[in-house]
């Protein structure tokens, strides 16, 4: 079906937690906007990845929207950490509590945006023969969304389904009885390892890479800690903003080496009987400094054996990197999965996968049968979901060219020459290294502001100064380098998808840090942007909106060296 729509003051793309907050706040401040939705439903990650076991790991009581008191009143997570129906149960309470789904046009993908400079307006085309012009385009398009199918050989011959984590089939799998080969370790293959195995006749994973994973507890929640938590919201939402991942746990800031060896032993303990991505918080210099990094992953390789019965295959899943320099997992029984008869590791860090046939999956000459493949292969992180759009800029200049070799943006949203086009958590940005849904929010609420201002002061148009660009693009390269976390092949680097440049891309410095340099651009009347064709100047800021203006203090007993390092370097 075709159709034709008026035009918008913003079209938004995806509705995921992004999108529909964008949706909330464009309504708000008196924008319309229309949304497009690949999927048939609101949620995002959560609509796609309905993988057995897939649920967050950063708590429930945090992982949420802020924006609204009464509904962080009126909504109970059921457990410490949520499943995914759960959470996608949220989403869709969310997009009916604040009507937001009149303006989505679910099942219908953007595939083109076309800036037209003389008009200062974009055009934006669906799948579906839409085209809808609008002033702003602001691509909340996630940035785990564009699922990562390495083309093996002889695919087509298998005989069986073939799935992927990310694109799960919405009316669910029942593996019962089955052979199931699962190819990858990363959070998405742990989370789902333990429940397919528990189905499965037989389970074959195929691991190039082990992964570090902690133990969840995941247990219900007991009422009374909702009721407490929920008294004290605002207070907890104020810590957890102050802090480098924008959510709040215990962190001990002594470094690792201070302490005797008897000593770490005791609070890597505690810490591992708490369970979860704090963890890593068991001590400040953990991802900074690598003898330190060294004392947490002996620890956990030791776990591994403490749990793992046979030695080869412990050896196997021990990762020899630093720890939490891939991401973190967080699992239920993972490890303990390994010690059942009918699951086995298969390690393809030498010998890769060499194709499927009709009848498995065929390594070093030899076939795995299965009746069914799972990849857990991961995704084209951070500019995956973009690359699947063709995005026209100032003088014919697409994002993907642009991009080539790595992607450029001030303050991970926007880039020069895309003139009005908004990156919610995109590339430059905390995104990924903070609690997902408190970025989002604070994206947000400074899109829409410089939206505002721009109505204000009868600005058409914005877009970043390419220095400022530059210096921003070079300064989050150089944040990076103070982290191990830089150190590896990883999705944040990109090197996941054979091809890819490498760039660090999600932004090291910290949450509130990244918040104070928002403010600074917005008090300074944006400097670092050009507005309408002007160069604002930095010195006289015009009358700013701070409706939104996201207060965030540093709490300084928390403040790692990637901040530090960041702090350095002031934006104006
Ligand atoms: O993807 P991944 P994911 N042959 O990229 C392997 C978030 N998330 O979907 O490491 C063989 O981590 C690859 O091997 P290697 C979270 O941020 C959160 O699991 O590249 N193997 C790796 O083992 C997470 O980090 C939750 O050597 C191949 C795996 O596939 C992010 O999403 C849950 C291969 C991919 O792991 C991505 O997680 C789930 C090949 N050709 C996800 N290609 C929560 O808990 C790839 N691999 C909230």
């Amino acid at each position: 079906m075709s159709s034709s729509h008026p035009s918008v003051d913003a079209v938004v793309v995806g509705a995921g937690f992004g999108g529909l907050y964008a949706l909330h706040c464009l309504r708000q401040m008196g924008f319309s906007a229309l949304c497009f939705e690949a999927g048939d439903g609101v949620g995002g990650t959560w609509y796609w990845n309905r993988y057995p076991g897939a649920r967050c790991d950063v708590e429930s009581m945090q992982y949420s929207y802020s924006f609204s008191e009464e509904l962080d009143q009126e909504w109970t997570w059921s457990e410490k950490y949520s499943p995914q129906p759960e959470i996608l149960a949220y989403a869709n309470h969310v997009a009916d509590r604040f009507d937001l789904r009149r303006d989505i046009r679910f099942e219908t993908r953007v595939v083109a945006a076309t800036f037209d400079e003389a008009r200062a307006l974009w055009t934006v085309e669906t799948d579906r023969d839409d085209r809808v012009e609008a002033r702003f385009v602001i691509m909340a398009v996630g940035c785990l969304s564009a699922a990562n199918k390495p083309p093996f050989e002889g695919m087509d011959d298998f005989k069986g389904p073939i799935y992927h984590t990310g694109e799960w089939p919405k009316e669910g799998v029942d593996f019962t009885g089955q052979r199931v080969a699962v190819i990858g370790t990363g959070s998405s293959a742990i989370q789902s390892i333990p429940l397919i195995a528990a189905e499965a006749k037989a389970l074959t994973v195929f691991q190039r890479t082990p992964s570090y994973t902690v133990p969840a507890y995941n247990a219900k929640l007991d009422p009374d800690y909702v009721a407490r938590v929920k008294a004290g919201y605002p207070a907890l939402r104020a810590k957890a903003r102050s802090r480098p991942t924008g959510f709040y746990f215990p962190f001990n800031a002594q470094p690792a080496l201070e302490a005797t060896p008897q000593e770490r032993q005791r609070q890597y303990e505690e810490a591992w009987a708490r369970g979860g991505l704090p963890f890593l918080g068991a001590y400040g210099d953990l991802l900074f400094n690598k003898q330190a990094n060294d004392t947490i992953a002996d620890f956990a390789r030791g776990k591994i054996r403490s749990i793992v019965e046979d030695p080869a295959t412990a050896a196997l899943l021990s990762p020899d990197n630093v720890f939490g320099c891939k991401r973190l997992c967080v699992d239920t029984d993972y490890y303990a999965t390994f010690n059942k008869p009918h699951v086995r590791l298969v390690d393809v860090s030498k010998t890769p996968i060499e194709r499927f046939t009709a009848e498995g999956v065929v390594v070093a000459g030899r076939t795995y049968p299965a009746d069914a493949v799972v990849c857990a292969t991961g995704f084209a992180a951070m500019t995956g979901s973009y690359d699947k759009m063709r995005i026209t800029g100032r003088g014919g200049l697409t994002l993907a060219e642009k991009w080539a070799a790595g992607p450029r943006t001030y303050l991970g949203v926007a880039s020069a020459g895309f003139p009005n086009l908004f990156m919610v958590t995109g590339p430059g940005s905390p995104s990924v290294l903070a609690s997902m849904i408190q970025a989002i929010e604070q994206h947000v609420d400074w899109m829409v502001d410089l939206m505002a201002h721009m109505r204000d002061v009868g600005a058409r148009s914005f877009e970043p100064k390419v220095a400022d660009e530059d210096q921003w693009v070079a300064h989050v390269n150089e944040v990076s380098q103070v982290s191990l976390r830089s150190t590896c092949s990883s999705w944040y680097v990109g090197t996941n998808v054979p091809g890819r440049p490498r760039v660090f891309m999600p932004y090291i410095g910290g949450f509130p840090v990244y918040v104070q340099k928002c403010n600074e651009v917005m008090d300074t009347g944006y400097d670092g942007f050009v507005l309408d064709g002007t160069e604002t100047t930095g010195n006289a800021p015009p009358e700013v909106r701070l409706t939104k203006r996201w207060h965030v203090p540093l709490d300084m007993d928390v403040i790692s060296p990637a901040m530090l390092a960041a702090k350095r370097v002031p934006v104006v």
